[in-house]
């Protein structure tokens, strides 16, 4: 067993953070040394991650665990999927663009006219989403191609600024669209299909390798020594959050939820029949080579989309707590949308996006600020429960439990209503699942601690305890 702590980088949409964690068979802790805001923005009509911003974000974090003063064995990094940062020579070409730019919407029409959708399923095994890489590309509106010669996700362009590695982690990967279901590889058919060279795509590695020690520029920022490791984790948050759900894969379907809602099962190899492409699930790589059949929901975007509009208009803080209280307290039949209806992708005024969603199909639309609270909530757990339940049937999977991690742990409403609508017990926690996931993986790396995700999801199970909500009737 190696000494030392681990360093867990997570980057969500609307936050980063850099947690010191220290791993053992008997525990789990986690210390924050830094959170930071993720806030896109809107540069010349394209709407831009602000990369620098969350390399500043990053090397602080970094900074302040080595300011610990205990010995630090290595750093992983995890984010959202889909995204992607184009580099020539080794150095960033630009910002790279965010999955809710409206070129993905042309991009993905773009490319239901070279492709017929099954085809397309029959080959990479995902859900049609706009937001998908492969849709992202497909627009052809990005001039930085030509100059390109190298495609990273953002997980691996933070490990590149780390270690110097060009490589891309498969988990996160299999959310492009660029890879072969069945193979696990980059298709180059797919590739070109979406306008792409092929050689632009580096090597796949798997989570859990070992990517190299920090760049000196690094060692010399943040006062981290020479022998730490930077590792690739399961680079796409949900596959990360996925090790740290505490359940039994066998019995249970998982909601990772935050900004989406990631709702599926775990099975052993991708599920390509017209049943689950019907379905609007996909197949994405988890850690250990599992399969996260899932589906993908709007999440609680609709939610902080909506706050941040009221906010707006407002000029001031709206609180969520009294919220989503008088939310809870809203009676009688509660009319739910179509959380997954592409309208709601973009940011901006939610509220008047969905009282059009009900008015344009003659049903009255929730005008209160607690009714649209509610409608949310219940759209988005009636999408769960169903989903949830859909999962275990497309996968084979006997679903006698629903896992809900992420953010949307600490909504009990929301966890409430999934548990009612599902006729399912939810077990709600971890909130820092994906976090803890990152931790796990890096720690099993570097020898702290041995075993399957079934070891590691005990690991979980025995050091945080679920809030159990059970269905009622
Ligand atoms: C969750 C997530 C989802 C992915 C979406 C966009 O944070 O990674 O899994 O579909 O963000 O990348």
């Amino acid at each position: 067993m190696s000494d030392g702590r681990v360093i867990a980088v997570d980057l969500g949409a609307t936050s980063g953070r850099v947690i010191l964690g220290e791993v053992s068979r008997d525990g789990i802790s986690m210390q924050t040394t830094a959170r930071f805001a993720n806030r896109p923005l809107r540069m010349q009509g394209r709407l831009h991650w602000d990369v620098l911003s969350l390399w500043r974000g990053v090397l602080e974090g970094v900074s302040a665990a080595a300011r610990e003063g205990a010995p630090i064995a290595s750093v992983g990094v995890d984010s959202w999927g889909v995204d992607y940062a184009l580099l020539r020579a080794g150095r960033l070409l630009g910002n790279p663009v965010h999955y809710r730019d409206d070129r993905s919407l042309r991009g993905a029409h773009a490319l239901l006219e070279r492709v017929d959708p099954a085809d397309l399923f029959a080959s990479n095994g995902l859900q049609h989403m706009p937001i998908n890489t492969i849709n992202q590309l497909a627009s052809g509106e990005d001039a930085l191609l030509d100059a390109a010669d190298t495609l990273l996700l953002i997980p691996d362009l933070f490990a590149h600024l780390l270690s110097g590695a060009v490589s891309v982690e498969r988990t996160n990967a299999s959310t492009t669209g660029l890879l072969n279901a069945e193979t696990a590889q980059w298709s180059p058919d797919l590739a070109r299909l979406a306008g792409l060279s092929p050689t632009i795509l580096p090597p796949l590695v798997d989570a859990g390798t070992a990517l190299g020690g920090l760049r000196t520029d690094v060692r010399e920022e943040t006062g981290l020594g020479g022998g730490v490791e930077v590792i690739a984790v399961g680079s796409h948050d949900t596959a990360s959050a996925v090790v740290a759900v505490p359940m039994d894969a066998a019995h249970a379907a998982y909601i990772s939820c935050g900004t989406w809602g990631l709702v599926g099962v775990e099975v052993a190899a991708p599920v390509l029949c017209e049943a689950v492409r019907e379905a609007s699930f996909t197949n994405e790589i988890g850690v250990d080579g599992r399969v996260r059949l899932l589906h993908n929901v709007m999440g609680l975007w609709l939610l902080s989309e909506t706050v941040r509009w009221w906010e707006r208009v407002d000029g001031g803080v709206v609180e969520l707590a009294p919220l989503l209280a008088e939310a809870a307290a809203v009676r009688g039949h509660v009319d739910t949308f179509d959380v997954d209806d592409d309208v709601f992708l973009a940011p901006g005024d939610m509220p008047t996006r969905i009282a059009a969603w009900y008015t344009e199909r003659g049903r009255r639309a929730p005008s209160t600020r607690a009714e649209i609270t509610r409608s949310i909530v219940e759209s988005l757990a009636r999408t769960f429960a169903d989903s949830a339940r859909r999962a275990g049937r497309l996968g084979g999977v006997d679903v006698r439990e629903i896992h809900l991690v992420g953010g949307g742990a600490l909504n009990a409403l929301l966890c409430q209503r999934t548990a009612d609508l599902a006729g399912l017990p939810v077990f709600a926690g971890p909130v820092e699942a994906t976090a803890i996931g990152n931790l796990l993986v890096q720690a099993r790396t570097s020898g702290r601690i041995v075993g399957s995700l079934d070891a590691l999801r005990d690991l979980v199970r025995r050091t945080h305890s679920p809030v159990r909500f059970d269905p009622r009737p």
